[in-house]
């Protein structure tokens, strides 16, 4: 698939671009490599039905790189990119990945001591290096460590976008090639962590040998780590590791509670078996007496009379516990609440009723209103709100105010012709004195107001719960889009006293954004569950930056419900009657 490949060198380029200095270019390729990411056709194919103007006809894609695209094409490679490549240090796009490391910043570094790497950079602050270069003090040396500390973090795991789509890959893959009786992913994956060690795949089949055959087979396995009877583990092409067990068919559901995990929950729920006088792991959940071995007859031994049943529901049930959804097993006190019947009912996918954060090229989409639109009816939608970014946002590309009233028109016409609700919306910087970035005239107009954090990240904890504070009062805004402002190993959470922005929220009315980027995930479950002891109400939004983005919506339940939401709690599951009600000032 080169979409991905041509993308990721484009993005290269771009930085290489960015650290000589070369004007517009950086920005002209790094929009097309977006453009090409949220494609859902292959460019060579569009390149094999259209030709090379096919790929001119692709927004953001001009003559000369679509040339260049052809060439990868047909040869794998690009001549001028290699040029360019060689003309920069290797270690400039892996610098680029830090945060706060800008192309300026880049060339001091070169030019002045020589750093051409991230691992150069990190020896360099460590001995203090850093100082007296032209904008670097001693608190962006402490500022880089930590971006550093957080980028190698970020190597280790993987986001949960990659993990599942390698999973569902492997059990396609699997079905096709070993037809197993059953498979699952399991781990963290099963729970919705946010990040993702490795991949657990469980299968349960009498021919365990062709199951792990077929598995070290796979087309993109790069190295076979281990590989046994009943257990394999592999690494992919793309670097991540994935473990496969294979078990019978009868030891299935113990076996998937068991690899789902997570540990801690799994040593409660065996403490909790021994109690009652069971013995509970990987194989099943086996009770006190002896007795007769179903099937063969046979007299059997003490605590080997298997009484799991088929379905980890009936393991449960077994130890007088509700079900408890796999997202919950934390060792947070829900085998307590499981115990008192008390398992929420979460929130689940089939409840979301809209998308209420996204963007188009209004600002940084890719994608025309038309497109959202469509792709959230197909998703069985109701409404859905645009919110591209406010005039102040240069990275974002935000919208000046003429720019706004141009897309209220264009939002009407839209809505009108594909007969669905869009609603008027904007995500609005909150600016350092938590001013909202567009003036009364311009708030007031608007259906839905987020604000939103994108600037002056390393505010002192009281002036950055001010700040937010000042905009949880302010009477237009309605949503806190991405509290914390992290973005998963790039970037910390900002200082903000977290128990003080919720309490200001419920008490203003305000709504708490769980976001469904896989790098952001902002709210995280302990945030949540935090804001939920302050009775706060929550919107599950994708953020997304082309119709495709719209399909997130999945990681942002996965993270509301490892925080224990329910739907009532969920404002994008009430219907547009109710939800406009809420929405109105
Ligand atoms: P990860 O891969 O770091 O994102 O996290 P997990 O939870 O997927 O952990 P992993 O892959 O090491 O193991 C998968 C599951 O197997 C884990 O969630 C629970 C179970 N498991 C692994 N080791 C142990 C153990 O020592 N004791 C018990 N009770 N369960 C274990
Ligand atoms: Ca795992
Ligand atoms: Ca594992
Ligand atoms: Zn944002």
């Amino acid at each position: 698939m080169p979409n991905r490949d041509i993308a990721e060198l484009l993005h290269r380029i771009a930085d290489i671009f960015d650290y000589q200095n070369v004007q517009w270019k950086p920005q002209a390729y790094r929009k097309a490599a977006r453009q090409i990411e949220s494609l859902s056709q292959d460019l060579s194919d569009i390149y094999k039905e259209k030709g090379e103007k096919g790929l001119e006809e692709i927004p953001g894609i001009g003559r000369a790189i679509a040339g260049h695209i052809v060439e990868f094409i047909k040869t794998g490679r690009v001549k001028h990119f290699e040029d360019v490549i060689k003309s920069a240090p290797k270690g400039i796009h892996e610098m680029r990945s830090i945060m706060g490391l800008g192309p300026k910043k880049i060339r001091q570094l070169v030019e002045k001591i020589n750093v051409k790497s991230v691992a150069g950079l990190k020896a360099a602050a460590k001995k203090h290096k850093l100082h007296g270069i032209t904008g670097f003090g001693e608190k962006t040396e402490q500022n880089l460590l930590q971006s550093i500390a957080q980028y190698e973090h970020g190597q280790e795991r993987m986001q949960i976008d990659a993990a599942m789509a390698a999973a569902d890959a492997i059990l396609a893959y699997l079905r096709q090639h070993a037809a197993p009786d059953k498979l699952d992913y399991a781990g963290s994956l099963r729970r919705m962590k946010e990040t993702i060690g490795d991949i657990d795949i469980l299968a349960a089949a009498k021919d365990s040998k062709r199951v792990i055959k077929a598995f070290t087979l796979m087309p993109d396995v790069k190295r076979v780590l281990s590989e046994g009877p009943t257990r394999a583990s592999v690494v992919l092409d793309q670097g991540c590791n994935v473990d496969l067990r294979v078990v019978d068919p009868k030891s299935y559901a113990a076996a998937l509670l068991y690899f789902t995990g997570s540990k801690d929950h799994n040593i409660e729920l065996r403490q909790l078996a021994i109690k009652k006088g069971y013995k509970l792991s990987e194989y099943g959940l086996f009770g006190k007496k002896t007795g007769k071995q179903a099937g063969t007859g046979k007299q059997v031994s003490k605590q080997a009379r298997r009484i799991d049943g088929t379905s980890e529901e009936a393991i449960y049930q077994k130890l007088d516990l509700q079900y408890i959804p796999p997202e919950m097993r934390e060792r947070q006190g829900e085998i307590q609440l499981a115990q008192q019947k008390k398992i929420p009912s979460l929130v689940e996918l089939k409840d979301i009723k809209g998308d209420l954060q996204m963007h188009t090229v209004y600002s940084d989409g890719n994608s025309s209103f038309t497109d959202m639109a469509r792709k959230a009816k197909s998703l069985g939608y109701e409404y859905i709100a645009l919110t591209d970014h406010s005039q102040s946002q240069r990275a974002g590309n935000g919208m000046s105010i003429s720019d706004i009233k141009k897309q209220w028109k264009e939002i009407d016409a839209v809505a009108r012709k594909e007969k669905f609700t869009i609603l008027k919306g904007s995500e609005v910087d909150i600016l350092s004195d938590g001013s909202l970035d567009y003036p009364e005239s311009i708030l007031r107009q608007l259906d839905i107001v987020l604000g939103s954090i994108h600037s002056g990240f390393k505010m002192p904890e009281q002036a950055m719960t001010k700040r937010i504070c000042t905009a949880l009062d302010n009477k237009y805004l309605h949503i806190l889009a991405h509290p914390t402002a992290r973005r998963i190993g790039k970037r910390a959470p900002h200082n903000a006293n977290m128990a003080k922005v919720f309490a200001a929220a419920v008490e203003n009315g305000k709504i708490l954004e769980i976001n469904g980027q896989p790098e952001r995930l902002d709210l995280k479950e302990d945030l949540i569950r935090l804001a939920k002891q302050h009775k706060a109400r929550f919107v599950i939004s994708t953020d997304a930056h082309s119709p495709e983005g719209l399909d997130f919506m999945k990681f942002g339940i996965g993270m509301a419900r490892r925080g224990w939401v329910e739907k009532e709690e969920v404002i994008n599951t009430l219907p547009l009657g109710q939800l406009k009600k809420m929405l109105h000032r």
